[in-house]
């Protein structure tokens, strides 16, 4: 439902979480407290790890006592990491703890990403629980650590951005209701594979560079997908990790960077697809499965999709 006006004045992350859930009359608190246990900080100054370890151990520990969780899919475990029956809650979190950890020496900004699915039955969690389509997510989110610290969720009611406030530690309402532009200037891909794109790529960016077909777009790509997607939510305009020669699922995983941030987008009004069909209908077969993406502005996708469909029907 539409949200209500809300006092964007120091609007804490927790409240907000609270005050989205009271809407729905089963809830039970559970995501509420999940959000949570999220917020919590508990490092014990243990020796120092590598930071996306450090960051991964993080997850699973905050989350697995939170007793909200069944079910967790980490972009750092090879398999499901089931959470122990006494402490099991009804929802499954997909999760990337650290995103974009390759930059971390240059202080290039980095991320967390996460989606949150609802498991159905009460069986015993299995990697089917984890295979579910993004359209089945309940919530999700990413958290950019920039120049500032900031949380951008979604629980199905639009997107909203928190910004960490370190002075109290807690995440406060600053972008309510998100809403991507309609279209942007904006195009971010990496165009060091451009030898190995296909047709349809190598046609769409050229035409984002010639002033011939409308005033050329700007390039921008941080080699970060937090970064990347948060200038997109902002400015707009378009993000690309497309099928390469070599990689003919591109290189971003589907569970956990695509859906969440494909889940996010559609939320703001944005699009987000792997080419064919949007990323939220696509039934996963693998934990780790990666796909192609093409995430953004509503018409800067469907110009691409449209050069995509025109060379495939040329096949
Ligand atoms: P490339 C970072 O390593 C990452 O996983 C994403 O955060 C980022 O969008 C992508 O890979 C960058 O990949 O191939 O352009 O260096």
């Amino acid at each position: 439902g539409s949200l209500q006006p809300l006092n964007s004045d120091c609007v804490t992350l927790t409240r907000f979480v609270l005050s989205e859930q009271k809407r729905a009359p089963h809830a039970t608190g559970e995501l509420t407290q999940l959000f949570g246990t999220v917020g919590q900080k508990n490092v014990q100054g243990e020796e120092v790890k590598k930071l996306d370890i450090l960051a991964n151990e993080l997850f699973i520990n905050m989350l697995s006592s939170s007793y909200t969780v069944a079910l967790l899919i980490s972009e750092e475990n090879e398999t499901v990491v089931e959470v122990e029956t006494e402490k099991r809650g009804k929802y499954i979190v997909a999760f990337d703890p650290l995103d974009g950890s390759s930059n971390i020496d240059c202080l290039v900004s980095i991320g967390s990403i996460f989606a949150i699915m609802k498991k159905e039955d009460n069986s015993i969690p299995s990697l089917k629980d984890a295979l579910k389509p993004g359209n089945t997510v309940v919530a999700a989110g990413y958290a950019l650590y920039g120049s500032a610290t900031m949380m951008v969720i979604s629980l199905g009611t639009g997107v909203h951005g928190f910004m960490l406030d370190p002075s109290i530690g807690e995440f406060i309402l600053t972008d309510r209701n998100l809403r991507v532009p309609p279209r942007g200037k904006i195009y971010s891909i990496n165009e060091g594979y451009t030898h190995i794109w296909d047709d349809a790529i190598k046609e769409y960016i050229q035409k984002k560079k010639d002033p011939k077909q409308g005033k050329p777009y700007n390039a921008r790509y941080v080699g970060s997908m937090v970064a990347d997607v948060h200038r997109t939510f902002k400015y707009g305009g378009i993000f690309i990790y497309p099928a390469t020669k070599e990689s003919p699922n591109g290189k971003l995983r589907l569970l956990y960077e695509c859906i969440p941030m494909a889940y996010l987008m559609t939320q703001a009004g944005g699009l987000a697809s792997n080419g064919k069909i949007s990323i939220l209908d696509v039934q996963p077969e693998e934990l780790h499965q990666r796909s192609p993406i093409f995430l953004g502005s509503k018409e800067d996708v469907e110009e691409v999709l449209e050069i995509i469909k025109k060379h495939s029907n040329k096949k």
